[in-house]
């Protein structure tokens, strides 16, 4: 079981839509399993192009998804019930289940991760989504951890998909005109996490550094929700990819998707 968040973390997540919650793995731990996550996102990442051959998704980060199902070791610490119950805790739901892990690997040299909404990806139909952002590393001030425009989750849908120099462009004018305050956690510690909701807009800043950004998510979604029809080519690919065997209409508890508390 994991500790009681405290309330005004609580309060926090859900009137900005993110949130920072410190050790919420041990150091130790996140270095025992940190090779492990790395050399599955290794065997998913074989045969990318050079950094400087990509566009600005590329550059952003290596990505290797669903990587729970590549290695025991790495299955329990993506299922932990310390990570669930506490994304539980913050959306006020009772249980959750998995929607998918990433790994993201922010490399020497890497660019920013330009702005966009999450849950413009997903066909579900509830807005209880939420990802946890778990550095495998301390990341320093100058990487930084998420930037989030606060209380844009309360927004929903702003109808742009994608995550490009366009999406970048057009939500960098939404975040001037609506006026939202654009924050950060800063620098974090290897086994701190931050947490924030399908909808909110969130971008990352690049990696001048000389080390890689290795990092852990683990996107939930509340027990109960359903598959909802697929808006766009997006949503076709993740019904197909992390709700694989569920239909529009269904309860989305695949074996993809089990239930983590
Ligand atoms: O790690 C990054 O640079 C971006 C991650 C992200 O957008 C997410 O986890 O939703």
């Amino acid at each position: 079981m994991s500790a009681a968040l405290a309330a005004p973390v609580i309060d926090g997540y859900r009137r900005d839509g993110h949130c920072v919650v410190r050790a919420l793995a041990s150091r130790h731990e996140v270095a025992a399993i940190r090779p492990a996550i790395e050399e599955a996102a290794a065997r998913r990442t074989v045969g990318v192009a050079p950094l400087d051959e990509r566009d600005t998704y590329g550059k952003a980060f290596l990505q290797a998804t669903n990587v729970w199902r590549l290695d025991d070791a790495v299955r329990e610490f993506v299922f932990d019930p310390r990570f669930a119950r506490t994304a539980a805790q913050l959306m006020g739901v009772d249980s959750v289940r998995l929607y998918h892990d990433q790994a993201l690997i922010k490399e020497p040299g890497g660019g920013p991760t330009p702005w966009h909404q999450d849950q413009r990806y997903w066909p579900l139909d509830t807005t209880d989504t939420i990802t946890m952002w778990m550095p495998l590393a301390d990341v320093a001030g100058e990487v930084g951890s998420m930037t989030f425009a606060s209380g844009s989750h309360l927004l929903g849908d702003l109808g742009v998909p994608g995550i490009s120099d366009e999406t970048e462009a057009l939500f960098a004018d939404v975040v001037r005109r609506r006026g939202l305050s654009e924050d950060t956690h800063g620098a974090l510690r290897a086994g701190d996490a931050t947490f924030h909701a399908g909808w909110t807009l969130h971008r990352a800043g690049a990696n001048p550094t000389g080390a890689p950004r290795p990092v852990i998510t683990v996107i939930y979604f509340a027990d109960g929700a359903r598959v909802s029809e697929p808006a766009d080519d997006y949503q076709r690919f993740d019904l197909a990819m992390w709700l694989k065997g569920a239909a529009p209409g269904e309860r989305a508890d695949g074996e993809r998707n089990p239930r983590l508390c």
